[in-house]
């Protein structure tokens, strides 16, 4: 059905319906958005989550009686709706003290006041049952190759990590965090720009089983990068342990469409990879599916719904084109005849070893690469329009 409903497990960030249009070059064209209505408008629309920053609920610099008022408003809404918070995260990247950072500010009282920020929003991510704690480190980076310390800015992430992750194993939290790569802006060049990096990054902390990624798919295009084929490696490490998903149209600033109005093919190999892509064609992924947006700044409060709409009905329109990608004969023939089944087979037989292969003259003595070439080739292209049908709802 293309209804959304909790079942389908979509969530927004309070900053993506509440972004009011601000950009570098103007002002604001939409009001703020209250949390109580961000939350009854979702429910409404069929989502079951809400995430937010510590500032997206309270500005930053609010008083304890501030904060506590509307933490109070925010847990009364969800009581009356029943949506969750499956995943809450730090700004450390809005107020001007993190210019430069806040775990790999060059500034130490910074960092210590950075950690400080995160180890009280993680008590309120506990509280609120939270599972997956986000940390975009859009202001961890430099403009300027002398003016930061590379090797030393990743030991002071690594220490930064490490100490969140005591933090929770100390006080019991089921909480893992979940890394969010950005090639650039606001920084010129941000730490961990890719979700591999980021990868590499996590095994050299003390508890890697504890923090996973969070890759938005805007990210990694802007850096020229494939998506679906980036998730499909998180999801190999077992560190696919949340997902921003939205539009970007190619190598440019961070645009945040409505998931789909991008790259819409290689959106609709991420939902079938997504949905279809498990061990026996179930889901790969069983987390929220989070909505990392802006409502574009051309839109009233009526665009801002419609857009939020969107997101979810397109996942649900590509999900269930994906269903009938895969359960078409003819699109199993072209797998099987492009041998993409063949890949899962080992290269080796069982027990198989370096003399065995080098016993084997079927391997190289007999075998005849020209006939590969001069007679038959892959037929990729073929399987692509088939999924390129299904998707444009030809087939
Ligand atoms: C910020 C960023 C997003 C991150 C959010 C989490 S904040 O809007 O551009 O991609 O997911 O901190
Ligand atoms: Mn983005
Ligand atoms: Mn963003
Ligand atoms: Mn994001």
């Amino acid at each position: 059905s293309l209804t959304p409903t909790r079942a389908d497990k979509f969530s927004f960030g309070l900053w993506t319906i509440g972004y009011n249009g601000t950009d570098p070059f103007g002002g604001p064209t939409r009001p703020q958005l209250d949390v109580v209505e961000a939350v009854h408008k979702l429910d409404e629309l069929g989502a079951y989550g809400l995430t937010f920053h510590d500032d997206d609920l309270f500005a930053f610099g609010s008083t304890d009686a501030e904060r506590q008022k509307q933490i109070d408003r925010l847990k009364q809404a969800l009581a009356d709706t029943g949506i969750i918070v499956p995943m809450v995260t730090t700004n450390l990247f809005s107020a001007p003290v993190f210019k430069d950072g806040g775990f790999t500010s060059n500034d130490r009282a910074v960092r210590r006041f950075a950690l400080r920020k995160v180890l009280r929003n993680l008590d309120l991510a506990a509280e609120l049952g939270a599972k997956t704690f986000v940390m975009w480190g859009g202001r961890e980076g430099a403009e300027y190759d002398s003016a930061k310390d590379i090797r030393a800015a990743l030991e002071r992430y690594r220490e930064a990590v490490n100490l969140l992750g005591d933090y929770v194993t100390d006080k019991g939290y089921d909480i893992r965090f979940a890394i969010e790569p950005k090639p650039n802006e606001p920084r010129g060049d941000i730490l961990l720009p890719t979700l591999g990096h980021a990868i590499a990054f996590i095994e050299s902390l003390e508890r890697p089983e504890l923090v996973g990624l969070n890759p938005e798919v805007g990210h990694e295009q802007m850096a020229g990068l494939n998506f679906a084929a980036g998730i499909a490696q998180a999801l190999y490490h077992g560190k696919l342990y949340h997902i921003d998903l939205n539009g970007q149209r190619g190598i440019k600033y961070d645009q945040d469409l409505v998931f789909g109005h991008g790259d819409l093919q290689n959106a609709f190999a991420l939902v079938d990879l997504l949905e279809n892509g498990g061990p026996n064609g179930g889901p790969a992924y069983d987390g929220p599916r989070h909505f990392d947006y802006k409502p574009s700044r051309t839109e009233d409060i009526t665009g801002v719904w419609e857009s939020a709409a969107a997101n979810m009905r397109t996942y649900l329109l590509l999900k269930e084109r994906a269903q009938a990608f895969r359960a078409d004969p003819e699109v199993q023939e072209q797998l099987e005849a492009s041998r993409v089944i063949e890949l899962t087979h080992p290269t080796l037989g069982e027990g198989e070893s370096y003399d065995d292969l080098l016993a084997d003259r079927s391997a190289y003595e007999d075998f005849d690469p020209s006939a590969y070439f001069g007679g038959k080739g892959f037929g990729f292209v073929r399987l692509q329009q088939l999924a390129l049908e299904h998707l444009l709802g030809a087939r």
